[in-house]
This record gives C-alpha cells, sequence and structure tokens, in this order.
C-alpha cells in the first residue's frame, strides 16, 4: 500500500457538496482506504481572477492501485461529477482531483506528473496537507514547513 494525497477543488455546482461527494467516491475506490481529509478552505481564485472562489481540501489515501490505475479513477470521479472539457485552460470546475503526492515517487509521464506541477506555491494545497501531516518531507527534500513559511495565506479561509 501507498500513501497517496490528492488536491480536491470545485468553484462550480456548490462547491461543498462536490467535494463530499468526491469523499465518498474515494473512500469507495477498489484497492484503496480513505485515511483522512482536511478541513475545507475557501480560497481565492489563482490563475483566471473571473471566476467564483474556490473550495479545497487534500485528502490522504492508502492504494495498492499503480498511480495510472489511480489518474483513471480519479478522471472517472470528475466526469460522474459533471466535470467539462472547456476550451480554456484553469476555468471554473464542478471538481478537481490532483494526484499531488504518489508515496515517495517520482513520475514524469505523457499523462501524469508527481509532485503536482505547482504544489509547492499553492496555499490551498499547502495549508491542508499541513493540517494532515505537518512533518511531511517531500520526495525532493524538502520540508513541507519549510514550504509554508514562504506561503502567504492569500485569503485563504479554513471552514468550520
Ligand atoms: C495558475 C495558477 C493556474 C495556479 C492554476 C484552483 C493554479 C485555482 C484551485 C484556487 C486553479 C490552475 N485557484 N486555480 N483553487 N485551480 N484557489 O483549486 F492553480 S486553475
Ligand atoms: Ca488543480
Ligand atoms: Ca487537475
Amino acid at each position: 500500500m501507498t500513501a497517496v494525497y490528492i488536491g480536491l477543488g470545485s468553484n462550480l455546482s456548490t462547491p461543498e457538496q462536490q467535494l463530499n461527494s468526491a469523499l465518498d467516491a474515494l473512500a469507495n475506490l477498489a484497492n484503496s482506504a480513505l485515511v483522512k481529509c482536511s478541513s475545507f478552505y475557501r480560497s481565492q481564485p489563482m490563475g483566471p481572477q473571473d471566476q467564483p472562489d474556490y473550495v479545497n481540501a487534500v485528502a490522504l489515501i492508502e492504494t495498492s492501485l499503480s498511480p495510472l490505475e489511480l489518474l483513471q479513477a480519479t478522471q472517472k470521479i470528475e466526469l460522474e461529477q459533471g466535470r467539462e472539457r472547456k476550451d480554456h485552460r484553469w476555468g471554473p470546475r464542478t471538481l478537481d482531483l490532483d494526484i499531488l503526492l504518489f508515496g515517495q515517487q517520482l513520475i514524469n509521464s505523457e499523462q501524469l506528473t508527481v509532485p503536482h506541477y505547482g504544489m509547492k506555491e499553492r496555499e490551498f494545497v499547502l495549508y491542508p496537507l499541513f493540517e494532515l501531516t505537518a512533518d511531511l518531507v517531500l520526495p525532493c527534500g524538502e520540508n513541507l514547513s519549510k514550504l509554508i513559511e514562504s506561503c502567504p495565506l492569500n485569503g485563504l479561509i479554513r471552514l468550520v
């Protein structure tokens, strides 16, 4: 079994419900167990600003799926929750599931890059991750607590 951190994000169609449905789907994944999930956080959109605020969280699962099997499974969950492929990247979405970390593996294939590109600068990834595992060390050797020090909250709010 491998410890895998998954980023969850939504800014359409009642985002908190989308995250709860996604957690339900992750809890029911084959050959996997949902270990825990962070609080939900409201965050300002990064990238294009002309879209609603996001609700983000990070979940920890244990899985014996391969990285590509897990990618397929998360993409299926996104589609089941109404994810639409739009022309322009980075638009609003009902659900985004990102494989952030897959154990200590480094993956650079056509379909999948792990650790997730950009995670080290994104407050809506780092703070929920810190809530789950404060002493986390990334595969590159960097300490999560160190990354947090140089990552402003940028309006990130932990929801009750
Ligand atoms: C550029 C910079 C593009 C950062 C993207 C989310 C990015 C987001 C999300 C918040 C995107 C990718 N903003 N912007 N939460 N995804 N707050 O999940 F993340 S588009
Ligand atoms: Ca994302
Ligand atoms: Ca994604």
